[in-house]
């Protein structure tokens, strides 16, 4: 995405900042390891799929055809997410159009040049990308075919600039869970490039219990991990004789209550988010040496950060932990990798204030958290 399509805290904070600033910021060698296929379609290329799709398919309802259009005008537009939860009501509209593999391949590429190919501003956004999705069976592919698929366009780069993480959504059935990272392992075996298994999808949603074992195959298979963990706050109440009695109290899924903690027990090799870890859960993960993927717009935009001030990465940096400064989903937050490390470098309120020296420590240590290709037999 060309800076010009910028917004948000991300614009603000690109725009309070020098010609110099800028410079350095945009040939900073960076690192973009948490980036949703699916979230960071430029809306140009969402558009033009859009308008094949629905021309091609006249026979298509109209009903649906009015909610796709719908879908797009409202990602095109400035829209404000009252809470984290609204967020994944953006995804079947754009789910509908990259559902058979060219689309789908035409999404990733565009993705893949978003981030990889020069900008009209100035070099690549980032030096090496670790693009993440979740594969998806549709009447025009199998979730092995919707993983190729993405694969022949990642390997369009060299390996050194992108790999593949292979999403498993947190709503999925253990039994699609399972064939998500079955997919990965065989693939990797054939020699492609997947690095890792990444668990996503509504924070709220799912028993994580019953997707540790899967976790499990992937890390002794030799993959990389990743977690989307703690991302948003979960109610969490004592249960007492109110609760039995009193039908109007709030109602929280049983494994909300410990779900960190059984995260954390996959022993994942990075997180995504971590913002509401408790005390003892964020020396956990600082005595683990964890990277934390740091996502600034999509927290602030979501909510779940309330300013940039008192966001999560500050603990970590005082702690010279290594974290990852990342996009989440360009499409929806209207960011770019550069306009995230603006929001490190902008002066208070707009940004953190870092200095030079900081923020290229900061995208060094993006760099040094790349998941390894394993080799696997
Ligand atoms: C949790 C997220 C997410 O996989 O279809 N996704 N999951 N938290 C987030 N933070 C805001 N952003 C995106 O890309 C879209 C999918 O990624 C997950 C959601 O499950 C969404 O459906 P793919 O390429």
């Amino acid at each position: 995405m060309s800076i010009s399509n910028l917004a948000g805290p991300a614009y603000a904070a690109y725009h309070s900042l020098t010609p110099a600033q800028i410079t350095l910021i945009q040939n900073l060698p960076k690192a973009e390891l948490h980036a949703h296929l699916n979230g960071c379609i430029p809306i140009t290329t969402l558009q033009e799929i859009a308008k094949e799709r629905l021309t091609a398919q006249s026979s298509m309802d109209p009903v649906f055809s009015d909610a796709v259009k719908a879908g797009i005008e409202r990602l095109q537009s400035a829209f404000e997410l009252k809470e984290l939860h609204d967020f994944f009501g953006l995804f079947p509209a754009i789910y509908a159009l990259t559902s058979n593999p060219s689309a789908l391949a035409r999404a990733a590429r565009a993705v893949l040049s978003q981030f990889l190919d020069p900008t009209p501003e100035g070099p690549a956004q980032a030096a090496y990308m670790e693009l993440r999705s979740t594969p998806r069976e549709t009447p025009a592919m199998t979730r092995l075919q919707y993983i190729q698929t993405v694969l022949d366009e990642v390997e369009q780069y060299p390996p050194e600039r992108a790999a593949l993480i292979v999403s498993v959504d947190r709503r999925m059935t253990e039994e699609v869970a399972r064939e998500c990272v079955e997919c990965a392992i065989k693939l990797r075996k054939e020699g492609r490039r997947v690095v890792a298994i990444d668990l996503c999808g509504d924070p709220l949603a799912g028993n994580m219990g019953a997707m540790k074992k899967h976790f499990r195959l992937a890390k002794e298979a030799g993959l990389g991990v990743t977690l989307h963990i703690a991302e948003a706050r979960t109610i969490t109440f004592t249960p007492c004789i109110l609760c039995y009695t009193v039908s109007f109290l709030p109602q929280t899924k049983e494994n909300t209550l410990d779900d960190t903690l059984k995260l954390l027990s996959f022993a994942p090799d990075r997180l995504g988010h971590a913002t509401f870890l408790k005390e003892t859960e964020k020396d956990f993960v600082r005595n683990s040496k964890i990277c934390v993927e740091i996502c600034l717009s999509s927290n602030l935009l979501c909510k779940t950060v309330d300013t940039i001030e008192e966001h999560h990465i500050r603990h970590y940096l005082n702690y010279d932990h290594p974290v990852c400064i990342c996009t989440d989903d360009t499409l929806p937050f209207k960011n770019t990798l550069v306009g995230e490390y603006a929001l490190l470098m902008a002066a208070a309120p707009l940004g953190l204030g870092m200095s030079e020296v900081e923020v290229t420590r900061v995208a060094e240590m993006g760099m040094s958290s790349r998941f390894k290709l394993p080799l696997l037999n």
